[in-house]
C-alpha cells in the first residue's frame, strides 16, 4: 500500500491488490462488491466505503473506456483519501455518504492498453459480423440505444454500439448492480476523460431533463470550486448532446432515465487536449485534487437542493 504513491499509471493487477490491501487494512467500513464477470472471465470489481449503513450513495464508474487511465487513478486515489484523509470536510464527505466506487468497469480493454494498444477504448468481445472487435460500452446500455444518430451500427467504429442494448457483458453486470441498489443512490458519476466538462443527461437528445437548473446549479459548484485551487482548472458544464454531441446508451442517461438517479453526470477530467488521453502522470494528483474539491462542492450544492435525502426505509 505505501508505494502505491499514483507517480505512475497502475496495471489492472497492481489495482487489485490495491483494492485487497485496502479490504484488508479497513474491514470495518469497506467491502468488495462483485460486479460480475468480463467477456475474457476476468472479474469486474468494486468497493463499498460505508461509515454508517444508510446514508445517502454515491456511485462511481470508472475506466469504462480502456484508454482514459487518469479516470481509474483519480478513483484509486478516492478511495484512499476517504479513508486516510484528517481534512474535517474530507471526513464528512467520506462518513456522511455510502461510496460505490468501481475503479476498472472495462477490465479487457484496460488489459489491453497496458499489454498490446494504449489507445484502445472498446470493449473486447468479437463480433460476428465483422473482423472488428468490440464495442462501445457507452453506447451499449439500454437507454434510447442506437437513437438519433447516438451511436454507430458499424462494428469499426470507435462509437459501436453493440449488436443489442447490453450486448457487452460488462455493461449488463454494472446495469444488473446499479439496478439492485438503486433506491440506495443519489449520485451516479461516469469518471472519463478528456475535455474538463461535467456533463449532465441527456446524450440522447437536446431536449434538457426536468431537472435541468439544479443538475447545472451543482456542476457550477463543482466548476468553481476546482478553479479556485492553485491549478486553476476549467471545467466547463452542460448537457451531453448540447455541451458535446449526441451519444445514446451511455452511462448517465442509463442511470438517470431507468435507474431513476437525479444526479447523473459524465465528467471528463483533464486535459484540453494537449496530452489528452496520455496525460503526464506527475499530473495525477494535481488533478486527482481537483477532483476532491471538485467533489466536496458537488455534493454541498446536491444537499442544499434537496438531493441528498435516503429514498429508503
Ligand atoms: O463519447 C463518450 O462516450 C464520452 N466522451 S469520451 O471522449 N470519454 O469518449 C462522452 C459521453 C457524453 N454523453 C453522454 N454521457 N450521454
Ligand atoms: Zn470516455
Amino acid at each position: 500500500l505505501n508505494d502505491f504513491g499514483w507517480t505512475r499509471y497502475y496495471p489492472l493487477s497492481e489495482i487489485e491488490t490495491y483494492l485487497d490491501d485496502i479490504l484488508a487494512k479497513y474491514p470495518e467500513v469497506t467491502s468488495h462488491i462483485d460486479i460480475g464477470t468480463s467477456f475474457e472471465g476476468r472479474k469486474i470489481r468494486g468497493i463499498k466505503i460505508s461509515y454508517n449503513e444508510g446514508n445517502p450513495g454515491i456511485f462511481i464508474e470508472s475506466n469504462i473506456h480502456a484508454r482514459e487511465w487518469i479516470t481509474s487513478a483519480t478513483a484509486t486515489w478516492l478511495i484512499n483519501e476517504l479513508l486516510t484523509s484528517e481534512d474535517a470536510d474530507v471526513r464528512k464527505l467520506a462518513e456522511n455518504h455510502d461510496w460505490y466506487i468501481v475503479p476498472v468497469l472495462n477490465v479487457d480493454g484496460f488489459v489491453y492498453t497496458h499489454e498490446t494498444d494504449r489507445m484502445w477504448r472498446k470493449t473486447r468481445q468479437p463480433v460476428s459480423t465483422s473482423s472488428c472487435i468490440g464495442a462501445d460500452p457507452n453506447r451499449n446500455y439500454d437507454s434510447h440505444w442506437m437513437e438519433n444518430n447516438g451511436a454507430s451500427a458499424n462494428p469499426c467504429s470507435e462509437t459501436y454500439a453493440g449488436t443489442h442494448a447490453f450486448s457487452e457483458p460488462e455493461i449488463q453486470a454494472l446495469a444488473n448492480y446499479v439496478t439492485s441498489i438503486k433506491e440506495r443512490l443519489n449520485i451516479m458519476l461516469a469518471f472519463h476523460s478528456y475535455s474538463q466538462v461535467l456533463l449532465s443527461p441527456y446524450g440522447w437528445t437536446e431536449t434538457p431533463p426536468d431537472n435541468f437548473d439544479d443538475l447545472m446549479a451543482v456542476a457550477e459548484a463543482y466548476s468553481n470550486a476546482v478553479e479556485k485551487l492553485p491549478y486553476k482548472t476549467k471545467y466547463t458544464y452542460g448537457t451531453s448532446a448540447g455541451a458535446m454531441y449526441f451519444a445514446s446508451g451511455a452511462t448517465n442517461d442509463w442511470a438517470y432515465s431507468e435507474a431513476d438517479i437525479q444526479l447523473s453526470y459524465t465528467i471528463e477530467f483533464r486535459d484540453t487536449g494537449r496530452y489528452g488521453f496520455i496525460l503526464p502522470p506527475v499530473q495525477i494528483i494535481p488533478h486527482c485534487e481537483d477532483t476532491l474539491a471538485g467533489l466536496l462542492a458537488f455534493v454541498e450544492k446536491a444537499d442544499e437542493l434537496g438531493y441528498l435525502k435516503v429514498k429508503y426505509t
